[in-house]
């Protein structure tokens, strides 16, 4: 686990330094059950809540010693982190070369530093949604906070201000309207996790529901 961590951190170094190739990506890049879309549905649960950039806030806390609590500024003032990633949603549409733009998890997890006990992570968002994952999963090169897409500011209904990133999960494992990060000594479920959907969640081993 030492050594995928450290992987992945190599790889999220040379990213951020503008060093990486563009992505190899396999032939065989549409996960089992899976269709291709050249659209970007919306999947929410009916609310898409209005927050005001001086508003919005994301309190970052749990077993950290560095809790904090980030205004827009303060967010947008750390390192910015831009990749390009598949998304896969359970509802079996998938979509190629999403670019996005935001706060990688590696640079919340330097700023925040989680303690050793911390194995999980929880995500509470402004329309009451809510997901869970373990930290390794969250420790990953192409992890992020998103704000915008495409080069553009994230829209309301796709999770603006910002979302949860996890292009190696099914996307309900990421969440849009991000407001709180809580790192914990175990797993918690979240909004689809407690009504039956996989709490793993491997586009590749279609671990769609539990
Ligand atoms: N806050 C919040 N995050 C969420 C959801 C939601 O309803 N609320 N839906 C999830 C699901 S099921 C998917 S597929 C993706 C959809 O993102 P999109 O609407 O931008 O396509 O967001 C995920 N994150
Ligand atoms: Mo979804």
């Amino acid at each position: 686990m030492k050594e995928a961590y450290i992987a992945a951190k190599e790889r999220w170094a040379s990213k951020m330094a503008g060093k990486e190739k563009p992505a190899v990506r396999s032939e065989n890049r549409l996960p089992p059950g899976q269709r291709q879309v050249h659209n970007f549905p919306v999947l929410d649960l009916g609310i898409r809540p209005e927050i005001p950039l001086d508003k919005w806030e994301l309190k970052i806390h749990g077993l950290v010693d560095n809790p904090v609590t980030l205004g827009w500024k303060d967010f947008l003032a750390l390192p910015q982190f831009k990749d390009v990633s598949d998304f896969h949603c359970v509802t079996t549409w998938s979509q190629f070369d999403m670019a996005w733009e935001g706060v990688a998890f590696f640079t919340i997890a330097d700023l925040v530093k989680p303690k050793a006990k911390a194995s999980h992570v929880f995500f509470k968002s402004y329309d009451g949604y809510s997901t869970n994952n373990p930290l390794d999963a969250c420790m990953d090169d192409d992890v992020l906070i998103a704000h915008s897409w495409n080069g553009q500011p994230l829209t309301q209904e796709h999770g603006g201000p910002a979302r949860v990133i996890l292009p190696k999960r099914y996307a309900w494992k990421g969440a849009k309207f991000i407001r709180e990060i809580s790192f914990m000594d175990r797993d918690i479920l979240g909004f689809w996790e407690v009504r039956g959907y996989s709490n793993t969640a491997d586009p590749w081993r279609e671990d769609r529901f539990a």
